[in-house]
């Protein structure tokens, strides 16, 4: 190696090194750092409506409604033919748990400060109430002229019992009052069904309505050994 090369090469590497460090030192400011976006309550709807538990019949849909701004439950339904959507009940106080069948919607109605089962007849326009017993009513459901739900009237000697309603006469009646917990009921046409305690386990029983009474309560699913 030549004596010019062993001089050369320290110089080129000093050179690097002050011509990075002006490069440093003569950078272009960099731009400052965009500050994030922070949503604000106008970014989205201040009063959205939140909407629960659909149910349907032929092409009308039914649901309960709840407001942000207010949490007021409202029943509201929509023609899947007509694409409307219409109040079914707005009142005071929840309305919630809906049930359809025909022309007739059902609910659990609060307006009177204790759950009570009410009902719209969408052929009439007309709302009727089916029970404004004062304890609280659940779960209706109905088929035909047959409203179930199950009441906690006599929870305190006969825990949770199902009662009906027969809208072509206007007449309540019990389907079971057993002494163990009866709850969560459907109908159609003439047979109710629920879940219920008497064997120790939940099981599911049945009331016919067209049959004998005393013939007319069948377990459907029972098994005291469970
Ligand atoms: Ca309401
Ligand atoms: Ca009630
Ligand atoms: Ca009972």
């Amino acid at each position: 190696m030549s004596r010019f090369r062993k001089f050369v090469g320290p110089l080129v590497a000093a050179a690097i090194l002050v011509s990075a460090g002006c490069t440093d030192t003569q950078q272009e400011p960099t731009e400052p750092t965009p500050t994030p976006t922070i949503e604000t309550p106008e970014a989205h709807p201040i009063n959205p409506v939140h909407r629960y538990t659909p149910t349907i019949f032929g092409d009308i849909a039914v649901w309960m409604d709840e407001s942000n701004q207010d949490h007021d439950r409202n029943i509201y339904g929509h023609d899947l033919t007509t694409n409307l959507e219409f109040p079914v009940c707005v009142t005071d106080g929840d309305q919630t748990q809906p049930a359809i069948d025909g022309d007739i919607i059902i609910w659990v109605d609060e307006r009177s400060g204790n759950p009570d089962i009410y009902g719209y007849d969408m052929a009439t326009d007309t709302e009727f109430a089916v029970c404004t017993d004062p304890a609280p009513q659940h779960n209706p459901a109905i088929s035909g002229d047959i409203v179930v739900w199950a009441d906690d009237r006599d929870r305190a000697t006969l825990k949770r019992d199902i009662y009906g309603y027969d809208m072509a006469t206007q007449e309540e009646f019990v389907v079971c009052d057993q002494r163990d917990e009866q709850r969560d009921p459907d109908v159609s046409g003439d047979i109710i069904i629920w879940q219920e305690t008497r064997n120790g386990n939940n099981d599911i029983f049945s009331f016919n309505l067209s049959a004998d009474i005393n013939e007319a309560e069948v377990a459907v699913s029972a098994n005291m050994s469970d």
